[in-house]
Formats: structure tokens, sequence, C-alpha cells
């Protein structure tokens, strides 16, 4: 479609410039690493090496907050995991929590001597840290977590260790936030819990489950008086090409149950297949993500190994299913059931290296009518806008069968079509007022600054209602509803 700019006027569309959030997995003495740590703007490192303290961290250390994880690298011997933004970043701390910020994106370590408190407090105490910074620098929305926790497997007072972070987690969590993020809980050594979380000031993240798998904060107490607090996978972003997504630690488990206990081949496979069906365009299209991915997108993978003589085996599947030009690390490390002898992380960064409009405003919205469900991605060829020039765009629109058919059935009429009105939604007047929605109580259902609305009470500054202020875009189409594709399943949102 494409749409000409009909103002008299020069305008900008007010759409933000995100910073964007990088990550890198690499081996100590690679050069990529110097670069990536010379060019700055660094939100945190994390040390993955056999060595109990960090010993290097000195000459990297500049105040960004840094963890060391205690786990054996079977492939090399340290890996840095360092994460960038394109913004300038800024430090502080909180006790024990170590926090980098770039206006969006708020990146934070913290790590938690057990001592004598035990681990369900332990636990507590790093998450309630957690949500008070987060909470009172302003970045409450956590996109994906990390939990390293030591002596994953073993018992204390007859319960499992990691049941008893687990309830810790969970208390934390009920006192503050009952959204849960993608995360990775995994066993490590040393006697402190170490754990790192990026989140957002606004809240972009979509939480992602897996259709074969039972949401972990279900699992019946069989696992832990206190489910595990995560969800699958985190889509973080505007828009289906300019996000990122967050693979959750993923494992041998169906339903709720660990299948193939004993072999490491087939519990890698299902472990793969798990990911394969999470990031599919099948499942993302129920969370309003318009499009999936495969496992070679998939980088800064992590391969938690329980058993080292695993690790061929485990290392011959994966480096036939990623791409050999994606970081990947293979880690010693105990995963929370003992009968797990393999766990899979990873992450898709889906704005690198896709041809984009130059300039382009990507947008992407899933959102409740009365009548039902719908979703929309968005993306704009340009964002100065100048009188008389084109402008193109994407548009793709699902509507749910809820609302087809209550458009069918819901009135005396048969509507043939759906008519799509395209207005800036934010717009200036001659004058250099800033008109906002309000001033016309309007209506507008595609905005293309980053907003949809829907519902009001009345008309969109428009030519095409009348009003007596003019938008720079304002095009209205009409698509025959014979054409347009049944709607997916109601079957999310809660
Ligand atoms: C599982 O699917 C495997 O407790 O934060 C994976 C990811 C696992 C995160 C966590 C645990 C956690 O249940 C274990």
């Amino acid at each position: 479609m494409a749409a000409m700019i009909s103002a008299i006027e020069e305008g900008v569309i007010c759409n933000e410039e995100l910073p964007e959030v990088s990550v890198y997995l690499l081996p100590s003495d690679s050069s990529k690493l110097k670069e990536v740590m010379k060019n700055g703007n660094i939100l945190g490192v994390i040390k993955y090496s056999n060595q109990e303290k960090s010993n290097d961290f000195e000459t990297l250390k500049d105040g960004y907050p840094e963890l060391s994880v205690n786990m054996k690298v079977l492939l090399g011997d340290v890996y840095y995991e360092v994460w960038t933004s394109s913004k300038p970043v800024s430090y502080g701390s909180m006790g024990d929590l170590q926090y980098a910020t770039d206006g969006f994106h708020h990146f934070l370590t913290v790590s938690i001597k057990e001592d004598n408190i035990g681990l369900k407090e332990a636990g507590k105490l790093a998450y309630d840290s957690i949500f008070e910074a987060i909470g009172r620098n302003n970045y409450p929305n956590i996109s994906r977590i990390w939990n390293n926790i030591p002596n994953i497997n073993e018992y204390a007072n007859e319960t499992e260790r990691y049941t008893q972070f687990c309830h810790g987690r969970a208390d934390s969590f009920q006192n503050n936030r009952s959204i849960y993020p993608a995360a990775t809980g995994i066993g490590c050594r040393g006697d402190s819990v170490g754990i790192y979380a990026i989140s957002t000031s606004k809240d972009i993240n979509k939480y992602i489950e897996n259709p074969n798998q039972t949401p972990a904060y279900k699992y019946p107490q069989k696992y832990g008086i206190k489910s595990p607090s995560f969800a699958r996978a985190t889509y973080t972003g505007y828009g289906p090409d300019k996000g990122t997504l967050y693979i959750s630690g993923t494992a041998s488990i169906i339903g709720h149950e660990t299948v193939h206990v004993g072999d490491v081949r087939k519990q890698c496979e299902t472990t793969i297949d798990n990911i394969k069906v999470l990031i599919s365009e099948k499942n993302l299209y129920n969370y309003g993500i318009n499009r999936g991915f495969t496992l070679e997108d998939l980088d800064c993978i992590k391969v938690y190994i329980k058993n080292e003589e695993d690790f061929e085996t485990v290392r011959d599947i994966c480096s036939k299913e990623f791409l050999p030009d994606k970081s990947i690390v293979y880690l010693k490390a105990d995963v929370c059931r003992s009968d797990l002898l393999v766990e899979i992380e990873g992450v898709i960064m889906a704005n690198r290296g896709k041809e984009q409009f130059d300039g382009a405003i990507t947008f992407s919205e899933a959102r409740k009518a009365k009548l039902g469900k719908w979703t929309l991605d968005m993306e704009m060829s340009k964002k100065n806008l100048k009188a008389g020039e084109n402008l193109q765009f994407k548009l793709r629109i699902n509507l749910s069968t809820n609302i087809l058919n209550g458009f069918m059935n819901g009135s005396r009429l048969t509507p043939k079509s759906l008519l799509l009105l395209f207005t800036s939604e934010r717009c200036f007047d001659s004058q250099g007022i800033h008109r906002i929605p309000l001033d016309e109580k309007m209506s507008t259902l595609l905005t293309p600054t980053g907003l949809a609305i829907e519902g009001g009470s009345s008309n969109a500054i428009s030519k095409h209602t009348g009003s007596r202020y003019r938008n720079p875009i304002d095009e209205m189409f009409e698509i025959p509803l014979n054409e347009l594709q049944k709607g997916y399943s109601d079957n999310f949102f809660g």
C-alpha cells in the first residue's frame, strides 16, 4: 500500500528511536571481544569459567555490572558474555546489586552469599533486591533473567535445593509482580547465587509458552510446593523485525514430565524440538508476533551438559542444528532436575541483518476488542516526512474468527468490506498547535507512531470523517471481507 503525504507543513513523526541491545558470547582470547569492549556502551559483562574468583575483570572493568559464573567451559577456557547498547550507558549500585541503564533498558547483576540463611531466603532476598532496583529505577518489565544456583540438586532439610530456590523466588514474585519472564535456572559451583537480568522501562515484553510443555508456573506440586517462576521465552521490542527473542533454558520436558531418562541423545533431540516449536511462526502468531524463526536464527547459545562424558554426543547433534557462525558455548552444569542431562538456551536478535525500509518505523500490536482479538504489524518506509512525498507501508492485520463472525452476525446488515483508515495520530495544525486525539475524541485504529488505539466515541482527525483539522497522513482503504484470511484461534491473552 502507499499513501501520499498531503499536509502543507513538513513534519516528523515522533517515533522514539529506541536504544538497541546486543549480546556477545565470546572466548576470552578472541579479537572480537577486544573490539566489543573498546566500542563501549557496555551494559554488563558475565564471565563463564572454571575459576572460583574473577581475576581478569581488573583489566576489563569500567564501572559496569559484572558477574563471575563458576562453570567449567567444555570447549575452550574462559567465555565472556558482553551486553552492549547502541546508546550511552550510565551505572549505579544498590547494596550487592549493580546496574546499568541506557534510558530504555536496565541490566543488572546480583550475587548473594548463602551463608546461614539458606537458599530459599537467599533466593527471596535476591529477587526482592531486583524488584526494588528495577522498581525504583523505573525499569520494571523484566525481559530475561539468569539464575545460577550452587549445588542445585543437593538436598538440605529433606528438600532439593532447587525447589527451595523456587520457593523463595515465588514468594518474592507474589509480593511484587505476577508476570514471569524467560529465565534460566541452572547449577553452578561456589557459594553464591549469581543472578543477572535485563528489563525495560516500557512494557514491550511478550511472554511466550510452549504448546508442548506445561507452563513452569503451573508445574504440579510434586516438583516443589512453589512452582518455578518463568516463561519459555520473551519477545521484546516493537515490530516483528525489530525485536529480540530470548529463549529460556530448555530441556527434555514434555508436558511437565522429564522424557528419555538416561538417554542423552534423545534428551538433546527433544530439547531442540522443544525450541523449534517454541520459536515457530505457528506458536509466536498466538502472541501477536507475525513471524517465526528457525534454529539457524539462534545465537549466543549455551548448552549445559550434566556429565562431561556426554559432551561429544551433544556437540555432534548441536553442530548439525545450529549455524557455525553463531556463538555457542558448552558448559558443564547440573540441570534443575537430577534426571535432566542437557539444557539449551539462546537469543535471536531479529533486527540484525534483515533488510528494512530506510529509517523505517515499525510496530506491532495485539489487542482485545469487544468482539475478540486482533493483531497487526506495520512497517513504514520513512520517518522524516515531507509534503508531497510518497510513503510506503506494509501492513498485516489479523482478525480473530470471533471478530469476523461478530462482523457477520452481530447486526442485521451484512458487511462486505473492512474500511481501514490510516492516519498519523499526532499531528500539528497550520498554527503549529499539537492536535491530540482527544481534541476530537477520535477513534484511530492504526497510527504510525507506535500506538494502535481502539475505541473512542467520535472521529479521527481525518478528511474522511469531516474533521476541522488536516492530518499529514490520511488515507482510507477498503478491503473486501471475503479476501481476508480466516482469523487465528482465540486461545491466548487470558
Ligand atoms: C524446565 O523446563 C527446566 O527455574 O528459572 C529452565 C529454565 C529450568 C528456567 C528456572 C528452570 C528455570 O523446568 C529447568
